[in-house]
Order: structure tokens, then sequence, then C-alpha cells
């Protein structure tokens, strides 16, 4: 065989990222994977990933399959070979790196949720407009509307399926922090994290539920609660979800919510119901949605991520009742380039999946999803959601993101 029948003859799109713990990690399979397994118009280049730490992020770049190594994200983001940044920092640098990217003519994919404040997110949303209009995209990564079940489920509501939206409810429950021995790290500090549960797991929550219903939330009425005050300061083994306390007596003050109650209205009229909390004893990933419409019902458990349930309410009453959908079917969304019907996908593919639209949008120059408009709409509503729970659950209104 001729060695150039193995070269991939696409144009090529230069990515640099900044960060590569968790999150940093899982961007790195989508990027690896996507050209692997989609046939994309342009084949992603990992060309260098950016951290602090020399030797860890040198080991980083090793292991995830980054070429090069950077310490300075300036130095990553005026790179010629990059011509898109993927951010996966802590909130509170989000801002800064993706206005920087942008005015310095890149791509920006900037992982969830967009921003610590609404004020940043704003910025952020004005620096995209102009980006824009000189042809650079900027897209958040809110990967779990790339689980084929939650397209499939979005695609049935489009079509119809389940009539007018009367309930959504979604809980998000973890329990890494259940034990009031673990440690204080970034994601229990305001400064670096914006808020707790509720920026890290609402956020999540509360984009699935607008992208499924295809509309907005216009108020919200809330509780927050932080039920472990102070915890031991890290230092110990392993780090992030999984970090060990450094076995001294110092502690620090825990300056976000354990959790987060909240009920909304979407334009509407449709309710919402929400529950969010990485202090559920025994709930890991428990991302779990329900939606009731006029003419049926869907639900779906992120912990049983290739299932989709769904009650046709048109059916005869006496055969009728949930039916569980495998979506891992040809037809199913993102399915075409997997596996042979019937076998699963898991949470890394959403990443690859991410990948893959935002390669064609780059590509086709359209309009990715979801947008820093859609973080920003997200942004306000979970200021809406601290404001009301400041004010012990009044009814809070969320401004509109105006075009
Ligand atoms: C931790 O709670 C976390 O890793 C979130 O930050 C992610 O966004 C979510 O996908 C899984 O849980």
């Amino acid at each position: 065989m001729d060695e150039s029948d193995n070269e991939n003859t696409s144009p090529t799109l230069g990515v640099g990222m900044v960060g590569y713990a968790f999150m940093g990690a899982a961007h790195s399979q989508g990027w690896r994977t996507a050209g692997r397994v989609f046939d994309l118009p342009l084949a992603p280049v990992m060309a260098a990933v950016c951290g602090r730490d020399p030797v860890a992020v040198r080991a980083a770049a090793r292991q995830h399959g980054w070429a090069a190594a950077e310490t300075d994200w300036r130095a990553l983001v005026a790179r010629d070979d990059v011509q898109l940044v993927d951010i996966c920092t802590p909130g509170d640098s989000h801002a800064e790196i993706a206005i920087a990217a942008l005015e310095a003519g890149k791509h920006v994919l900037c992982e969830k949720p967009l921003a610590n404040t609404v004020a940043e997110a704003e910025a952020m949303v004005a620096a995209a407009h102009a980006a824009r209009e000189r042809g650079q995209l900027a897209m958040v990564g809110f990967n779990y509307r790339r689980v084929p079940a939650l397209a499939l489920a979005r695609r049935m509501i489009a079509e119809g399926r389940i009539g007018a939206l009367r309930h959504v409810r979604v809980t998000y429950l973890q329990d890494w922090l259940t034990d009031p021995g673990a440690p204080l790290v970034w994601r229990l500090q305001r400064e670096h994290a914006g808020s707790g549960a509720l920026g890290d797991l609402g956020a999540h929550a509360v984009d699935i539920a607008q992208h499924l219903a295809g509309e907005p939330l216009v108020g919200v009425s809330a509780l927050t609660e932080t039920f472990v005050k102070e915890r031991p300061l890290p230092g110990g083994a392993g780090h992030g979800l999984a970090a060990a306390p450094d076995g001294g007596a110092a502690r620090g003050l825990v300056t976000v919510d354990d959790a987060a109650v909240f009920t909304g209205r979407l334009a509407s009229g449709a309710l919402a119901a929400f529950e969010v909390t990485r202090v559920a004893a025994g709930r890991k990933n428990a991302l779990r949605i329900e939606l009731n419409g006029e003419l049926g019902s869907l639900a779906f458990d992120l912990e049983r991520l290739n299932e989709l349930s769904f009650h046709d309410h048109t059916e005869d009453a006496s055969v009728s009742g949930f039916r569980r959908i495998l979506a891992t079917e040809p037809g199913h969304p993102y399915l075409e380039a997997w596996w042979p019907p019937g076998h699963g996908l898991g949470y890394e593919h959403t990443f690859v999946h991410q990948v893959r639209d935002l390669v064609h949008a780059v590509a086709e120059g359209t309009e990715p999803a979801p947008s820093f408009e859609d973080g920003l709409q997200v942004q306000r509503v979970l200021a809406a959601v601290e404001e009301s729970a400041e004010k012990n659950a009044l009814y809070t209104a969320v401004p509109p993101v105006s075009p």
C-alpha cells in the first residue's frame, strides 16, 4: 500500500488547551478521538497544552497527546499553530483567557459554567459578538447536550412526541462532599468557583432543561444551603474530586453552597423543579430529568445514559406505560460512527461529540451551540437563584438575553 493512502488530507485546525486536570483530560479525549471516529471537515491538531507547573504540564502533554507544553496561557494564545483555544481552567480565569483569545483572532471553546459572574459572562458575549464579525466562533461546553439519549429526547420533543410541555423535573445529585473531612478544594471557594453545587451542577441542570424544552426559564424561587461550613485544607494524596486533606489541623471556610433547590417557570408557562447537591450520599453522578407533556413523558438518568424512557399517552391506556428506548441504534444522534447496533457509549463520548459539532461549525461558519449567549443566559438563571435564596425563596425574574 502506498504511504499516501494513510494520509489525512483534510485541512487542519490547530488547538491549544489551557488546564489539564479532570476537564482537560476529558476534552483531550475529545480532541484525540473525534477525527478518528467521525469524518470531520477539519483535522484537529493538538498543538499545545498550558499549565503553570512546568513538570506537570509536560507530563500532561505526554499523557494526553499534546505536541507541546506552555506555562503561560498568553504564550499559548499567541502561538501561530493555534487557531482554537479550549479553556478548561476554574471559572475565575474563563473571562480573561476567552476575551484575550477572541481578541487574538482565535475560536474559543470554554468549559461550563461560562463565568463566575453575570458581568464576566456579559463581557465574554461582547467579545464573542465582535469576534463573530471576523468569522470566529465561541462555544460553551455543556457536554450533556451530546449524550445520544438526550439529543434523541430533544428531537422527540421538537417533533411534538410529548406535546405541550407542563413539567420539567431535574435533579443532579453527587456525594463527593458528604464527608465533612473532604478537603477545601477550589470548587468550594467562591473566588475560584463562583458558587458551589449551583454553578457546578445547577449550570448543567438549567442548560439541559432549557435545551430540551426549547425555551428559557423566566423566573425562579430558590433555597440554598452550606451544610459543612469549614473543611480541612487539601494537600494529601489525590486531587480534584478525589483530593485528600493535608493531615494537619488547619481548616478553612467553605464559601459556596453545598446544595440548591429551586422551582422555575418556563416562557410557555410550564413549571420546572430542580435539586442539585454534592452531599447526596450514594448518588454518584445522578443527573435525572423528566419532562411531562400533554401527549406523553420522557425520562432520563445519567447513571444509565444509554437509555431513554418514553411514555406515549395517546396509546390505549390498557397497554401503555413507560418503555425503554436504547439510544444505541443507527439513526440515533451521533451513533452513525460508533459501534454496531446495541453497543453503548459513556461519559467521555460526550466530549468527542462536542468536538465533532464544534469542528463542523468552524468549517461551515455556522453558529455553534451552546453559544456564549446561551452560557450568559444560564449565568443569569444562576444569579437569579442566588438572589432568590438570599431573600429566602422570593420569586425572582430572569432578565432576557437580547440577541
Ligand atoms: C463535579 O461535580 C463534576 O465534575 C462537574 O464539574 C462536571 O461538570 C460534571 O460533568 C461532573 O461532575
